[in-house]
C-alpha cells in the first residue's frame, strides 16, 4: 500500500468521516505491518480518551448496560466508541449477535462507533488489533472508549492491561458464578455493578456483595481507590446516572493520581508485546511445518525451533 493513501485515509478519518474510520479499522486488521504503519502515524503523547472495560458474568446484561451508557454520554455531548470482543468459539457466536442487536439503536449515530474484534488464541485473549483499535479511537478524539469483554477466560485478565476503569457486572441469583469469579476477575473491578436489580432476589445479592466489598473479599487490595458497588437495571434504565457518576469519580481519581497516563503507557507496552507474540507465532508456525521432528529430546527440538524462528523474523 502506498503511504499517500494511508495519509489521506487518516486525515479523512480525523475529520470524522465514518466510511474512512471503518476502512482504517479494516486496515488495522489486515496485517501487523499495515497496522504498525498506521500506528506510527497516529500515536501521539497527548490523548484524552477514557477507556472503560466492561467485564463480568456472561448474560449479566453488559451489552444492555453499555447501550444505556452510550445514551448517557451522548446526552452529555460526548463521542463514544465501543470495541466488542468477538468470541471466536462457535458456542458464543449467538452472544455476539445479541450484542449487535442490543447496541443497534446507536449504530447510525455519527457520534458513536461500534466495532467487534476477534479474540486471540485458544484462551480467548485480547488480540493485537483490538488494542490497536483503541489507539485509533483515542487519536480520533472519542471521549469514551468502551471495551466489552466476553466475560470468560483470558480477556477478563487482559482488560486490566488496557482499561483506565474496570466495571465488573453481575446479576442477582448468580451465587455460584459469583463464587467462581471471586478467585479471578472479582478482584479487578474499580466499580462493581449489580445489574438486573429489578429482580426480586436483588436485595439479597446486593447485601452479599456489599459485605464482600467491605471485608475485602471483593475488590482485592487496592491502595487508594475503594472499589464501589452500584445497583442498576439496564432494561428499565435505572441507576445509570449513579453508575456514570461513579465512573467520573474514578476518572478524577486516576487523573489526580497520575494513573491516567501511566495506564496509557501500560496499554501501549502491552500492545507491543501482543504484536511481538503475533509475529513470532506466525513465524514459528512456518518454521515448525517445514522442520523434520523426530528425535527423543523434544525439549532441545523445541529450543531449536525457537532459535530458528527468531532468526527468521525480519528485524530490519
Ligand atoms: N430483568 C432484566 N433483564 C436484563 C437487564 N439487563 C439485561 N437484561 C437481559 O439479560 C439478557 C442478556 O443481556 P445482555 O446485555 O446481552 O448481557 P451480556 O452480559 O452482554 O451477555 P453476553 O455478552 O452474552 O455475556 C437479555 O435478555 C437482556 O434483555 C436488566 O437490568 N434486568
Ligand atoms: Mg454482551
Amino acid at each position: 500500500m502506498r503511504n499517500i493513501n494511508l495519509d489521506e485515509l487518516i486525515s479523512n478519518a480525523l475529520s470524522g468521516d465514518r466510511a474512512s474510520i471503518g476502512r482504517l479499522l479494516t486496515y488495522i486488521e489486515r496485517s501487523p505491518e499495515t497496522a504498525s504503519q498506521i500506528l506510527s502515524k497516529i500515536l501521539v503523547q497527548n490523548v484524552h480518551g477514557h477507556v472503560i472495560g466492561v467485564t463480568g458474568i456472561p448474560g449479566s446484561g453488559k451489552s444492555t448496560l453499555i447501550s444505556r451508557l452510550i445514551s448517557h454520554y451522548k446526552n452529555m455531548g460526548m463521542r463514544v466508541a465501543v470495541v466488542a470482543i468477538d468470541p471466536t468459539s462457535p458456542l458464543s457466536r449467538g452472544a455476539l449477535l445479541g450484542d449487535r442487536i442490543r447496541m443497534q439503536e446507536h449504530a447510525t449515530d455519527p457520534r458513536v462507533f461500534i466495532r467487534s474484534v476477534p479474540t486471540r488464541g485458544v484462551k480467548g485473549g485480547l488480540s493485537f488489533s483490538g488494542v490497536a483499535m483503541i489507539e485509533v479511537f483515542d487519536r480520533l478524539g472519542f471521549d469514551k472508549i468502551i471495551v466489552e469483554s466476553i466475560g470468560v477466560g483470558q480477556t477478563d485478565i487482559d482488560i486490566m492491561n488496557l482499561a483506565h476503569t474496570i466495571l465488573v457486572v453481575t446479576a442477582p441469583g448468580m451465587g455460584d458464578e459469583i463464587q467462581a469469579l471471586k478467585a479471578g476477575i472479582m478482584e479487578i473491578g474499580d466499580i462493581y455493578v449489580l445489574n438486573k436489580s429489578d429482580k426480586p432476589e436483588a436485595n439479597r445479592t446486593f447485601a452479599y456483595l456489599n459485605f464482600a466489598l467491605e471485608t475485602g473479599e471483593l475488590g482485592g487490595e487496592k491502595v487508594s481507590w475503594r472499589p464501589k458497588l452500584v445497583k442498576t437495571s439496564a432494561v428499565l434504565g435505572q441507576g445509570i446516572d449513579e453508575l456514570a457518576n461513579l465512573v467520573e469519580e474514578h476518572l478524577s481519581y486516576i487523573r489526580e493520581s497520575g494513573l491516567f497516563n501511566r495506564k496509557i503507557m501500560i496499554r501501549r507496552r502491552y500492545m507491543v508485546k501482543l504484536l511481538a507474540e503475533k509475529i513470532f507465532i506466525e513465524r514459528l508456525e512456518e518454521v515448525s511445518s517445514s522442520e523434520e521432528i523426530g528425535g527423543k529430546d523434544i525439549y532441545s527440538e523445541a529450543i531449536k525451533l525457537i532459535k530458528k524462528a527468531s532468526q527468521g523474523v525480519n528485524t530490519n
